[in-house]
């Protein structure tokens, strides 16, 4: 197996919980490393332009309130397999859904307020990273 790169924003509900620590060591524990991390207040236009690809979706208006009404903590994770793995910690997008040990599981309210954000697929992830970091920050 591979190793990859993902791309991480654990959301405004876990920075205002002060879960930040708890959840970065659920992730390192599965062998998921941040390389690169970046504290932030989004913009509506830069939380519009993140998810883009939603903005049909009837919980656009509703998503990039979320987003933008904390700072979050954006990151890059690298391990082995990495964005499958990540997707898997983090569990089903419906907290009430997510399998027990996940990170939704444990700190996701609802569907809206889910606590973490991760690459689905290799092509996002590049995206995603290019998004928030620039090439010459990261090795
Ligand atoms: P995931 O984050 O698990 O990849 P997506 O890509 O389907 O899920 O959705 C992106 C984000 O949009 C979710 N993390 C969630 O915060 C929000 N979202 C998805 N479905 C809903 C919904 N029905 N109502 C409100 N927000 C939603």
């Amino acid at each position: 197996m591979a190793i990859e790169r993902t791309f991480s924003i654990l959301k405004p509900d876990t920075v205002e919980k002060h879960k930040i620590g708890e959840v970065i060591a659920m992730l390192e524990s599965t062998g998921l490393v941040p390389v690169a991390m970046r504290m932030m207040h989004l913009t509506k236009k830069q939380a519009e332009g993140f998810y883009y690809v939603h903005k049909e979706r009837k919980f656009f208006g509703e998503l990039v309130e979320f987003m933008t009404r904390g700072p979050i903590l954006a990151m890059v994770l690298e391990g082995e397999n990495a964005i499958a793995k990540y997707r898997e910690v983090m569990g089903a997008t419906d907290p009430s859904k997510a399998a027990e040990g996940t990170v939704r599981k444990k700190y996701g309210a609802n569907v809206g307020e889910n606590a973490i954000h991760g690459s689905d697929a290799p092509e996002t992830a590049r995206f995603e990273i290019g998004y928030f970091f620039p090439g010459y920050e990261l090795g």
